[in-house]
């Protein structure tokens, strides 16, 4: 027998299934929304959760759209429409749904057990980004922690199932008893995490302090998930911080020195992407990195101003600033990617409209505008003039 060949095949053939599995790991989903409101944006939202979608690794097939007076309480669509969906997914290959919508743990499970497909919901999609961006230690709590919650009153569906299934036997089943240790194991699990949470929030508070003691001030960059915040402070600062064209690639912000031609000297700081209808418990679990927005002097909010949707980001990044308490802080806004928008006069209209000053990040020449009027907001703020050169 030679060896060699035989080695050789059997290379061939792992790479073969390592192949095939690679393709099987990719999730194919459907996207659906109900949309109560006949001249609502449904496009525009669909477009968001198909973005949602590709960054968390999901290959999308299609997209569809129901209008209806209510949410169907237990199937969110009709049930006549579920059976095409279904059979629209069989067609396709698909083995997802997604909807955009908060699906209760009920829905879910009618769902599934109708269509016997994975049946995910946009909160989840969106744990799973953070899931797969989390690096700090502190963001993998995060968004542990943001799982679990999350988890905790689906186990209770799960439960009642269950308890139907081991039903008559006695009022507790072997299965029944089990859920419970689960969720007992989560619920500790959740109070571990928290507080590990604290042990790192209170290094995080004396880093500020050391921050604050330099005397600089403070510039924060806020905006809408995807706007270009990231590749704009690596513009202004040269540094290389990690952008790309997915939703929150940015989950553990870096903060850089800014130097203005005119040694003045600040810190600018960078933050995770908003969304709108941000799920509370993933709000809850990054408060604690957005508190340190409270110690800003000025917010830079960053715009993708090519969105056809981006009026509707602003609203949603001025409402989580409200949200923190720090709507009232000196913000200037920035529309970013000028270089989409062919309308230029368009485009000069909406600047006034919003007093925003318009840039390109991925273009350096195209910023001097932008960094005058930072040093203008910035100078006389902190202790200035007295660091070290
Ligand atoms: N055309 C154009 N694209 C840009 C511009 N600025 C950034 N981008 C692109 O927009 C995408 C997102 O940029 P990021 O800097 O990662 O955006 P971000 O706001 O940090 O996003 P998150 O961290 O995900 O919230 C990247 O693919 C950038 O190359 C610009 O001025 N023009
Ligand atoms: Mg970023």
């Amino acid at each position: 027998m030679n060896f060699t060949s035989f080695i050789a095949a059997l290379e061939g053939e792992f790479t073969g299934k390592q192949k095939s599995r690679k393709v099987e790991a990719t999730e194919r989903g459907i996207l659906i929304r109900v949309e109560t409101n006949p001249t609502g944006d449904a496009h525009l939202s669909l477009a968001e959760l198909k973005e949602l979608a590709r960054s968390s690794g999901v290959a999308v097939f299609d997209a569809i759209t129901q209008y209806r007076n209510a949410l169907d309480p237990r199937y969110v669509l009709g049930k006549g429409k579920l059976a095409d969906v279904l059979i629209r997914a069989m067609q396709m290959g698909a083995n997802l749904l997604i909807f955009d919508h908060e699906l209760t743990p009920g829905q879910v499970r009618s769902l599934a057990d109708f269509t016997e497909m994975k049946i995910v919901d946009r909160t989840q999609v969106i744990l799973d980004i953070f899931a797969q961006r989390a690096h700090s230690r502190e963001g993998k709590i995060q968004v542990e922690l943001a799982q679990l919650k999350y988890l905790l009153p689906r186990l209770a569906v799960k439960h009642t199932a269950m308890s139907r299934l081991t039903g008559g036997i006695g009022a507790r089943g072997p299965g029944e008893t089990k859920l419970e240790i689960n969720r007992r194991r989560v619920r500790d699990r959740i109070k571990l995490l928290e507080e590990d949470l604290l042990e790192i929030e209170k290094a995080r508070g004396q880093r500020r302090v050391k921050r604050e003691k330099a005397g600089l001030p403070v510039i924060s960059i806020v905006g809408y998930t995807n706007a270009g915040k990231s590749t704009l402070l690596n513009s202004l600062t040269q540094s290389r911080v990690f952008t790309e064209d997915r939703l929150f690639a940015t989950l553990d912000p870096k903060s850089s020195r800014l130097r203005f031609p005119r040694d003045t000297e600040a810190v600018i700081t960078d933050t995770v992407g908003f969304i709108r209808d941000l799920p509370p418990d993933l709000f809850a679990a990054f408060r604690a990195t957005l508190d340190e927005l409270h110690e800003a002097h000025v917010l830079m909010h960053v715009v993708d101003v090519g969105n056809p949707d981006f009026e509707n980001h602003i609203a949603a990044v001025d409402k989580i600033l409200a949200d923190l308490e720090i709507k009232e802080k000196p913000t200037l806004m920035v529309f970013n990617k000028e270089d989409s928008v062919a309308d230029k006069p368009l485009l000069a209209t909406l600047c006034r409209r919003f007093n925003a000053v318009a840039v390109t990040a991925l273009d350096k020449k195209t910023l001097p505008r932008l960094i005058k009027k930072l040093e203008s907001l910035v100078k006389g703020l902190g202790k200035q003039g007295k660091t070290p050169p």
